[in-house]
């Protein structure tokens, strides 16, 4: 079977007649929990997986960027200096925005050589499983190392942040690219998304017996779309209300006095904020101490919350999580940022075969289309391969 390193390789001389230089890669993520507490400067616990996004690079002795991929016939370019984000339509919005932003983030653009870029990935698209981040992050690592800008990884997962914001125009937070950046192999990202202070967390699945299976429903999301930012504004306005800089800034005991203040809505998306930012901790610290077997509550937990409080989840992440939790799963939760996309299930190792076999047969019995499922392990992030 062909690696999809070589296929990047083999892209790129098909397409620019050359051969690349160099490869990166960055990985996409499973959150395992802390969802949409990101842009609330709360905590998330996202982990990088093994499928990854691969970017094969050659320098040019011009100032043009030229990006191709297996995914799109076309082959977009641009001049570096005429980089803008209202310039960048489609995918090549992705990776011509990461060159963008690395320009406002201190990079002097005027001063580096041109490059063609072949991007290949084998995280499906769609599936809340972070393809964009990873994107950006491999070419955000890519440019950074042949333009010789210095940059931390920290800096780069902003870089994909603002890429992702402005020439995207989704108003997503800082999670999924620093869990492309700075993940590493069989642990999570404890990342607190005020301080930007990451501590990583040993998740030794296969040592405990475990798995995580992820469940990709086949329902496409954007984070382009309206959802995605109502559910932000209304966190935000919750924050205004309550006279607190950001919903981070309140605990559970803080939900009382929400309760009366704010409409039933709002109450519910500050609700679901509040609670998730105490199951992350509470997850870290389980992990730290009795391990995997004991977050299986949290995840249920966390799931219950999207559903019925942020109401992101749909009917077909119900069905995978409700399917793999009465298969023996110890707990399961959609993942990402919900309205379609993927759900996972931590389960012991003896009892994957049979979620998966139930949750193919509630499918078609509910007349879904049939959802892909596999096994992932945390692996490590962004690299020079
Ligand atoms: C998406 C966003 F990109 C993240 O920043 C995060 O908000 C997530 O949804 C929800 O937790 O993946």
């Amino acid at each position: 079977m062909s690696d999809i390193r070589d296929d990047a390789r083999s892209g790129f001389a098909e397409v620019f007649d050359t051969e690349a230089t160099g490869v990166w890669s960055a990985p996409g993520r499973v959150n395992l929990i802390g969802e949409h507490t990101d842009y609330n400067e709360g905590y998330v616990l996202p982990f990088a997986i093994t499928r990854r996004t691969i970017v094969a690079l050659g320098l040019r002795d011009d100032t043009m960027i030229r990006v191709a991929s297996a995914f799109a016939d076309e082959v977009a370019e641009i001049d570096i200096s005429e980089l803008s984000p209202e310039k960048l339509t489609g995918w090549a919005a992705y990776p011509l925005g990461v060159a963008w932003a690395l320009g406002q983030h201190g990079a002097d653009l005027g001063a580096v050589p041109g490059v063609d870029l072949f991007i290949e990935s084998d995280v499906p698209v769609g599936a809340g499983l972070s393809s964009s981040a990873a994107i950006e992050s491999a070419v955000a690592l890519a440019l950074n190392d042949v333009w010789q800008l210095g940059l931390d990884r920290p800096a780069l997962a902003q870089v994909g942040q603002l890429a992702e914001n402005k020439a995207v125009g989704a108003p997503t937070g800082i999670m999924d690219q620093s869990a492309s950046l700075l993940g590493e192999r069989d642990a999570a990202v404890f990342l607190d998304c005020r301080s930007m202070v990451a501590e990583i967390v040993p998740l030794r699945l296969a040592d405990a017996g475990l798995a995580i299976v992820v469940i990709d429903t086949g329902v496409s999301h954007s984070h382009a779309d309206g959802g995605y930012s109502e559910r932000r504004a209304s966190c935000e306005r919750g924050a205004r209300m309550l006279g607190v800089p950001a919903l981070r800034d309140l605990s559970v005991d803080d939900l009382d006095r929400a309760r009366q203040i704010l409409d039933d809505t709002t109450f519910r998306r500050v609700r679901h904020i509040v609670t998730e930012n105490q199951r992350v901790l509470d997850t870290v610290e389980a992990l730290r101490t009795t391990g995997p077997r004991s977050i299986g509550e949290l995840l249920d937990a966390s799931h219950e919350s999207l559903r019925d409080d942020f109401e992101i989840s749909v009917a077909e992440l119900d069905l995978a999580v409700e399917t793999a939790q009465a298969n023996g799963a110890i707990g399961a939760r959609m993942t990402g940022g919900g309205f379609g996309g993927a759900a996972i299930a931590l389960a012991p190792l003896d009892a994957v075969s049979r979620i998966q076999v139930a949750i193919d047969g509630a499918f078609a019995e509910h007349g879904f289309g049939q959802p892909e499922m596999f096994v992932v392990s945390a692996s490590h992030g962004a690299v020079r391969e």
